[in-house]
C-alpha cells in the first residue's frame, strides 16, 4: 500500500507480513528508506490505508486472521477481527483496536454515505454477507446496512456501478460444490444516504 504515513509529503510502503506492519519511508527520489515496524497478533489478509480519525495522520484499517485455513474445530468467524491502527505520523502505528461483532475475509474503503468520512464495506465469509460501517471521522465505525449474498466470501470491490457517484459494493461469492462458478451481487442504491 502506498501512503504518507510520516506526513513528509512523500508517499512512504507500507507491507504487511504475518508478524508485523512495515512502513518504508519514501524519499523524493523515490527510494525507500529503513523499515518502521508495528507488530501485528495475527496475520493480515486485507486493508487499506486512510486517516480514519481526521487527525491529518495516515491511519491503517486491517482485517486479520488468526487461524488457519481447514481446521474445521473452530468456527472460521471467532478467529477473523477487524482492527484500526492510528497513525502516529512517523510511520508507526497504535495498538490495534478491534471493530467488536465483525468478522470478514476482506474490507474495503470509501465515502460511501457521501459525508466526506471514510467508511468501509466488508466481506462475512459464510454465508457470503455484505456489511457496511459509516465512519464518525474519529476512528470509530458503526454498522449501518447488511446485505447477504449467500455462498462463499470471494472478492469485496468498492466502485461506482451505476454512474450515481457513490460507491457501490460489489461482492462476489462461491459455492461449496462449484468453486469456480461466482455470482456477483452489487449493493447499489441501498448504500445511499
Ligand atoms: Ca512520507
Ligand atoms: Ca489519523
Ligand atoms: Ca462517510
Amino acid at each position: 500500500m502506498l501512503g504518507d504515513v510520516d506526513a513528509d509529503g512523500v508517499a512512504d510502503l507500507v507491507t504487511a507480513d504475518d508478524t508485523s506492519l512495515s512502513a518504508y519511508p519514501g524519499d523524493a527520489s523515490g527510494d525507500f528508506g529503513w523499515r518502521v515496524p508495528t507488530p501485528l497478533d495475527a496475520r493480515p489478509r486485507s486493508s487499506f490505508l486512510a486517516d480514519v480519525d481526521t487527525d491529518g495522520f495516515i491511519d491503517v484499517v486491517i482485517e486479520t486472521w488468526a487461524g488457519r485455513y481447514g481446521n474445521g474445530s473452530i468456527p472460521y468467524e471467532t478467529l477473523s477481527h477487524v482492527s484500526v491502527l492510528r497513525g502516529s505520523g512517523d510511520g508507526s502505528f497504535g495498538m490495534p483496536e478491534r471493530i467488536e461483532g465483525l468478522e470478514s475475509s476482506s474490507i474495503a474503503d470509501g465515502d460511501i454515505d457521501g459525508d466526506g468520512l471514510i467508511d468501509f464495506a466488508a466481506l462475512a465469509y459464510e454465508p457470503a454477507r455484505i456489511e457496511v460501517y459509516t465512519g464518525d471521522g474519529q476512528g470509530g465505525f458503526q454498522s449501518t446496512a447488511g446485505f447477504e449474498i449467500g455462498g462463499r466470501a470471494g472478492e469485496l470491490f468498492l466502485l461506482d456501478a451505476d454512474g450515481d457517484a457513490f460507491p457501490d459494493a460489489v461482492g462476489v461469492n462461491s459455492t461449496k460444490n462449484a468453486p469456480r462458478f461466482v455470482t456477483v451481487s452489487i449493493a447499489g442504491a441501498c448504500l445511499l444516504p
